[in-house]
């Protein structure tokens, strides 16, 4: 038996869990296994399924060097099921059952929510992959195109985390959910993926990096909220998602960083703040890059759910998903008496009120992650400030452009007031893209292919990827 934290790749399913050991799970896995390549042949990423691109795979769930890297076709990644390692004697930390050790097995009385709650998890990761299937043939670099790879596998490898935890602890219904999984589709009228930002089009580059900065980073806050549940399979398996998709926020922070890197330099070069100047040198300006930024982190923030939600307080009293860092909180984890400011419109203003802290978890959430997403706009602004140009990036108010809870049907601006249907459509191509800005990105769509070469709308990375030079033919498409 392998050791807990290592992973066998002699096994047709490489894993740390030992599936082999339970016939019928591995037998259903193995089912699983053609039905999710066919999927990953017909939605993966479209035209480099033959193509060797340099990889990184897990080789252990340690916190020492779980990754290795090597040539591989994406046809022929060892997706697998990988675990972080148990703790010994963990308990349930929050909720009703708070103090309770951990679960190993479903809880029979919250087998539906739980089953719920992984579906929704699950349906986010293949949905992704398609939405971006088709940005190979438009790569800015080798380099980007080696990410975007990354990105999908890992994503392809999550979906198979989330159909293990249904395969392995929920019968009969687990592998009618691992299926649909398979079946639904991004943007499909008749069987759409569930959480909104994931039937959206990612149709360019730009909307990609946004997409990896804002949209991945809910992923990061949902499976942190997940890592803390009491049904320790769950946390367990989120646990060593997390590790993946630091890789997929990193690409989102230094893809729109190094774009803005870019139009500053352009900006700097031909003495000018004008848009117009900065798209006839080729560059993406300010102005567009700030209603790309608005439209994708008001759709990220949609993916929290509603400001006050009894769901999210029933998924934290059975113990089921905890708060962002749960464990470091200092007070009760029971959240009966406590309250949380939430701020919702109210007739013609946004008015703060104090609500019970357990149903505004989805907001709490929300704020960490709003928080988060500063950090990163912070960090482009500097960018700016370098080139000594006179401008900013934001985030739009939390109640702009949203489509679920309390702002759903009311139209907030960018800086947080509340206006009319006229005057929302007077202004909304100021704030959000247009057509004609997304005929601009796309204009500038053009294959870069030539190792070491980037578009000329993003700048080149400081560094290339485990230690090779920017140069390097990250994906071979001889
Ligand atoms: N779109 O009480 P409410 C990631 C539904 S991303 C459509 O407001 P609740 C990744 C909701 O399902 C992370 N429907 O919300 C990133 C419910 O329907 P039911 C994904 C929505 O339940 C990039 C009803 O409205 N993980 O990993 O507290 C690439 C009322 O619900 C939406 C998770 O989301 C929406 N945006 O919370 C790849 C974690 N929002 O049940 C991957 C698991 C709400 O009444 N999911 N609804 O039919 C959850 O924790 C919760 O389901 C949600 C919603 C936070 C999403």
């Amino acid at each position: 038996m392998p050791a807990p934290e290592k992973i066998d790749y002699t096994e047709r399913i490489p894993n740390n869990v030992d599936i082999a050991q339970d016939r019928r799970l591995l037998r259903a896995l193995e089912e699983w296994q053609p039905r999710f390549l066919n999927w990953w042949s017909e939605m993966g990423p479209e035209g480099f399924q033959a193509k060797e691109a340099y990889l990184r795979t897990a080789i252990s769930v340690d916190s020492k060097g779980w990754a290795h890297f090597d040539w591989v076709k994406m046809p022929e990644y060892r997706w697998g099921i990988f675990l972080a390692e148990p703790e010994a004697g963990r308990a349930v930390n929050f909720g009703a059952h708070k103090g309770q050790p951990a679960w190993q097995e479903v809880p029979g009385e919250y087998r539906a929510v739980l089953r719920r709650l992984i579906v929704t998890q699950g349906d986010t990761e293949p949905a992704s992959v398609e939405q971006q299937r088709h940005l190979g043939r438009t790569c800015p670099s080798l380099y980007d195109l080696r990410n975007l790879f990354q990105v999908n596998v890992e994503e392809g490898r999550h979906l198979w985390a989330m159909v293990y935890l249904l395969h392995a602890h929920f019968g009969r219904d687990g592998r009618e959910e691992a299926e649909q999984l398979l079946q639904r589709r991004s943007g499909d009228r008749d069987k759409p993926r569930i959480l909104g930002a994931f039937n959206e089009k990612t149709p360019d580059w730009l909307a990609y990096l946004m997409f990896t900065y804002f949209t991945d980073r809910d992923g990061k806050y949902q499976l942190c909220s997940l890592a803390e549940s009491g049904f320790d399979p769950l946390a367990r398996t989120c646990r060593f998602m997390l590790t993946e998709e630091a890789h997929h926020m990193f690409v989102g922070e230094t893809g729109i960083g190094r774009v803005v890197q870019r139009t500053c330099e352009l900006m700097r070069e031909h003495k000018t703040s004008d848009p117009g100047d900065v798209r006839k040198q080729g560059g993406i300006d300010l102005p567009t890059l700030q209603r790309y930024l608005n439209f994708h982190y008001s759709v990220s923030l949609d993916l929290f759910g509603s400001e006050v939600s009894t769901n999210a307080a029933n998924f934290y009293t059975f113990g089921l998903k905890g708060r962002f860092e749960e464990t470091k909180k200092a007070d009760d984890h029971l959240l009966r008496e406590a309250t949380y400011p939430v701020t919702r419109p109210d007739g013609e203003r946004l008015v703060t009120r104090e609500e019970p802290a357990l149903t505004a978890l989805n907001e709490r959430l929300r704020d960490d992650y709003i928080a988060d997403c500063q950090r990163g706009v912070d960090r482009w602004n500097q960018v700016i400030r370098k080139h000594g140009i006179d401008a900013e990036l934001g985030l739009p108010h939390r109640g702009f452009h949203r489509a679920i809870g309390a702002f759903a049907g009311v139209h907030v601006t960018p800086d947080g007031r509340m206006v009319g249907e006229v005057d929302w459509k007077a202004r909304r191509d100021a704030w959000l893209p247009t057509r004609e800005d997304e005929a601009y990105v796309a204009s500038l769509m053009q294959p870069v292919v030539e190792p070491g070469r980037f578009a000329n709308w993003i700048a080149a990375p400081a560094r290339g990827v485990d230690g090779k030079p920017i140069e390097f033919e990250y994906v071979r498409l001889a």
